[in-house]
């Protein structure tokens, strides 16, 4: 049976995490209401920054960088290493808070709290690999190399479906390459900033000698991220949301020159051939497609299958849809938590009516436990068969609906994987070599993740992450990400007597 939470305790328990986290109290008075998802009740209330305010934080965060910039890189990844230790410590609360504020279920909260060590793990071992190349030059007596130096301030603007591991995976990096960062956490996620800013300041105090202004977060609507968005004292914006914000924000950085780190939408594809482990298939398609209700970026909203194997998978597909529990996500056997609010709602049924008017069949997509709590918003995943991929399936919609399509030709499944203006992930399944090597090549998916026998959710921090097209073009997390938040010189070292000219020039005086 599933079990819906009660309306009424979790302000309580809310309020005692970050309480307990040593977030002031202060803080939680304002004119704007903190929300959860699991029954719609007010948690506590925040006060937003206005534009002005805003400003005031990025001259003290710059004044910060500059004190941080000439801390050696191995001594910055120290205060990294310290939050990561705080994050530790911290995980059972920071995740439980996570479940109340962005509704996703216990082990996902516990995920994403994860994501934010690793990252912290993976950044320490980075303050001692900022390497630059050395280069071999034209002339003779000279040396030429790359150096990487930190760039300034880094504006974050996160959203509410990764309401802590997105800063951090910015925030990790900024640091240990002597950037200061400013956040503007999502409007529907001020508590968990709150507590992380909180558990970040414990690793500060450790560290001793942090230069106020490192860190700073703002709490805000639209005219506090517009401010970080325009201010010419932010080199580089690192926008995760919608791609329609990303349409707002890549313009606005670009007219000041500044760098945007941009990971929008997301409309994630997995084929599924005829050679594929269809065990295997159905509890990758399961997780990544009602993972977090649907409400990742890399959530998994086409399936993509092979005409012979179609009538093998769909029902049991059906039978995983059917069964799968929804409900209060803190419950051991919840999967799938609440939508984050009434208007993911509404863009859910919107996108469903939509594929039955261009002859989909949808089987789940109902609500559920709509009258015991009114102000919150549970539905069933919704599996959608499609005949072809139409507009709404084109479309991103930030809900757990997954269209199924038919394919009857390899070719055929990459160009639909590829048909749509999103390019975040993607995954084949099957162990035929030539699908998955073709697949992985340049004439396969065009997406910034491409999977074989995994889903496209649920990445490691190791690798780079972000995608193509509509998805922005940015990179974030491992690989060599870092260097996004630095600058980059070149230099050129004549160490003999003479003074030869590149390209052979003669310019004797
Ligand atoms: C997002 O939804 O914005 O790969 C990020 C994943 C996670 C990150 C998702 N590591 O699903």
């Amino acid at each position: 049976m599933s079990s819906f939470p009660q309306i009424g305790a979790l302000a309580a328990q809310a309020r005692g995490i970050l309480n307990g986290l040593g977030v002031s109290a202060s803080r939680l008075e304002g004119h704007r209401a903190a929300t959860s998802p699991l029954t719609g009740e007010v948690l506590a209330h925040v006060a937003d920054m206005g534009a002005e305010e805003v400003e005031g934080a990025i001259a003290r965060a710059h004044a910060a960088f500059l004190e941080w910039r000439t801390v050696p890189a191995p001594r910055r990844g120290e205060l990294v290493r310290l939050f990561g230790e705080e994050l530790r410590a911290a995980k059972a609360d920071l995740a439980a808070l996570v479940t109340i504020e962005a509704g996703k279920i216990a082990s996902e909260g516990a995920g994403e709290v994860q994501e934010m060590i690793d990252i912290c793990d993976f950044a320490t071992g980075l303050s001692r690999q900022l390497h630059g190349l050395t280069i071999a030059t034209e002339r003779p007596d000279h040396r030429m190399m790359e150096t990487w130096h930190p760039i300034g301030v880094v504006g974050v603007i996160s959203a509410f479906n990764f309401p802590v591991a997105v800063w951090s995976w910015n925030a990790a990096l900024a640091f240990v390459c002597g950037d200061a960062v400013v956040w503007k956490p999502s409007e529907k996620t001020p508590l968990t900033a709150l507590a992380v800013d909180a558990i970040f300041r414990r690793a500060a105090a450790r560290f001793g000698s942090v230069p106020e202004g490192l860190s700073t977060l703002v709490l805000g609507a639209r005219e506090a991220g517009e401010a970080l968005v325009d201010d010419a004292g932010v080199p580089v914006v690192s926008a995760t949301g919608s791609t329609a914000m990303g349409r707002v924000v890549a313009p606005r950085v670009a007219a000041r020159f500044g760098r945007a780190i941009l990971e929008l939408g997301g409309n994630n594809a997995a084929i599924v051939c005829p050679s594929a482990d269809l065990d295997l298939t159905v509890r990758a398609v399961a997780f990544a497609a009602m993972g977090t209700a649907g409400q990742r970026c890399t959530t998994l909203r086409r399936l993509i299958v092979h005409a012979d194997i179609y009538d093998a998978l769909l029902p049991r597909l059906k039978k995983a849809y059917g069964s799968v529990r929804v409900g209060d996500p803190r419950a051991a056997e919840t999967l799938v938590g609440p939508l984050i609010d009434g208007e993911a709602f509404a863009a859910m049924q919107v996108a469903l009516e939509a594929a039955r008017a261009a002859g989909g069949v949808v089987t789940g997509g109902e609500r559920v436990a709509a009258d015991a709590l009114p102000d919150a918003f549970y539905v069933r995943p919704a599996l959608v068969e499609m005949p072809a991929q139409t507009d709404t399936v084109a479309a991103e919609t930030f809900a757990p609906i997954l269209y199924v399509l038919r394919y009857s030709d390899f070719a055929e499944a990459v160009h639909l994987n590829n048909e749509v203006p999103q390019g975040l992930a993607s995954s084949v399944f099957t162990t035929n070599l030539r699908e998955a090597e073709l697949f992985l090549s340049a004439a396969g998916s065009d997406c910034g993740i491409a999977n074989v026998n995994i889903g496209p959710s649920g990445a490691e921090i190791g690798g780079a992450f972000g995608g193509e097209k509509e998805t922005g073009g940015g990179r974030e997390a491992g690989s060599d990400c870092w260097k996004a938040y630095m600058r980059r010189a070149t230099n050129t070292i004549n160490y003999g007597t003479r003074l030869p000219l590149a390209q052979g020039v003669t310019f004797d005086v």
